[in-house]
């Protein structure tokens, strides 16, 4: 018998309204074109509200790409160059000086530090990034890192990931973003990223990270060659490291962010003929994550990836955080992104408000900004259940 939408949905209602966890086949109902969007939407909301009320999270942040010089060749990367290319380049001290000075000038108060594995960059440069920023303007909270560069770090140093976080944890490092999980399964893994750090040290970097008291973040690139399967897979060993980390006392993930595709200028999009994924798949990713991520407080619309209007919808669809200004954005507008590249105060709190929500600047470890004249400082940390 055909069986209504809303039958479809049913029991996967039921869990959610009585707060129970969602089983992997629950989660590859939520992703089947017979579960109606604005239904899935309606339950991710659900659970966005009873963790976050009508809190519209952003922060004031820039970032850092302090080299697109790589040793690996990711086939979906459009922002890495070779040694020898005409658009490599590796800053320096004034130049990464510099960036400081303007994120503090801007009143930032966080920097994203990420970028390529430079062949001849020795530790010691990927330390000073980070204590250069770190002793010239310490009020900045250095959110640097993926396990692709910590495992790198390892490998340069032989020394374990334990050492690498604790010595970067002295240089001034405050939290991990959320990058290089990609697909975790090996099947994708094996085709859009085979050489870097795989599933099982990027899980125990963060895991020794969470140990170390490091809050950090997580993501998923998905829209390219992953099935449902694979990102519903993704989804539950990020729940379980989640449930490892706060059974063993840490307060682990922060956010979760959803990457949309992007196939410009990539080799991943060129052979396979891909397409952005659409406004409508960009939704129901967002609101399959909050449904699976039940112990995961944030739900990231990066609106620099999603569009302003996607993001704007996202915050009804599981999604209680925009990210932020955002200066110097590299990895997407390399990838054919055509969001504007900065976004204002005025401009972010405009467009949260639009979508219904109430904009909280909040600092990289979710505590309340409050400003005044020049300055600024953290307030409470915002809880999470509402
Ligand atoms: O790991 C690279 C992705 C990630 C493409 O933690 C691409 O707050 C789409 O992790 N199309 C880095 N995605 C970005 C990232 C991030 C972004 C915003 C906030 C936070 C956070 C983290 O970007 C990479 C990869 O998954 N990526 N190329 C592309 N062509
Ligand atoms: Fe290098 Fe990162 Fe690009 Fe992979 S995604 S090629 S590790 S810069």
């Amino acid at each position: 018998m055909l069986r209504t939408s809303s039958e479809i949905l049913a029991p996967i209602r039921e869990k959610v309204e009585a707060g129970e966890r969602l089983s992997f086949d629950d989660g590859l109902v939520l992703e089947s074109p017979e579960a109606p969007l604005p239904e899935v939407g309606e339950l991710a909301n659900l659970v966005r509200e009873r963790k976050n009320g009508n809190a519209g999270y952003y922060n004031i942040n820039t970032h850092l790409n302090a080299t697109n010089i790589c040793v690996y060749r990711c086939s979906f990367c459009a922002f890495r160059s070779d040694l020898r290319q005409a658009k490599g380049y590796w800053m320096q001290d004034d130049a990464i000086l510099e960036r400081g000075r303007e994120a503090v000038e801007n009143g930032c108060t966080e920097m994203h530090i990420v970028g390529g594995l430079h062949h001849q960059a020795k530790y010691d440069w990927y330390r000073k990034v980070v204590s250069l920023l770190h002793d010239n303007y310490p009020d900045l909270h250095l959110k640097a890192w993926t396990p692709v560069e910590i495992d790198w770090f390892a490998r340069l140093t032989k020394k374990p990931i334990s050492w690498v976080l604790e010595d970067q944890r002295e240089a001034g490092l405050g939290s991990m973003p959320g990058g290089g999980a990609e697909i975790f399964h090996p099947e994708i893994r094996s085709k859009i990223c085979e050489h870097k750090a795989d599933s099982g040290r990027w899980f125990e970097t963060h895991r020794t990270a969470h140990q170390l008291g490091l809050r950090t973040n997580c993501t998923m690139l998905y829209g390219h060659i992953e099935q449902p399967r694979h990102r519903i897979d993704h989804l539950i060993r990020l729940r379980e490291q989640q449930d490892e980390s706060l059974a063993a006392g840490s307060d682990g993930f922060q956010t979760f962010i959803p990457l949309s595709y992007h196939p410009e200028n990539n080799k991943l999009g060129e052979e396979n003929n891909l397409r952005k994924p659409s406004g409508l798949m960009d939704l129901r990713q967002m609101a399959v994550a909050r449904l699976m991520l039940d112990n995961i407080d944030h739900i990231k619309a990066y609106w620099i990836m999603l569009g302003i209007g996607t993001a704007q919808v996202a915050l009804s669809y599981g999604a209680d955080d925009i990210d932020g200004t955002v200066r110097h954005e590299l990895i997407y507008h390399d990838a054919g992104a055509t969001t504007p590249e900065v976004m204002g105060v005025s401009e972010i709190e405009r467009i949260i408000r639009e979508a219904g929500r109430e904009p909280i600047e909040r600092d990289t470890l979710y505590r309340r900004v409050e400003r005044s004249g020049e300055g600024w400082s953290v307030g409470e940390k915002i809880t999470a259940e509402a």
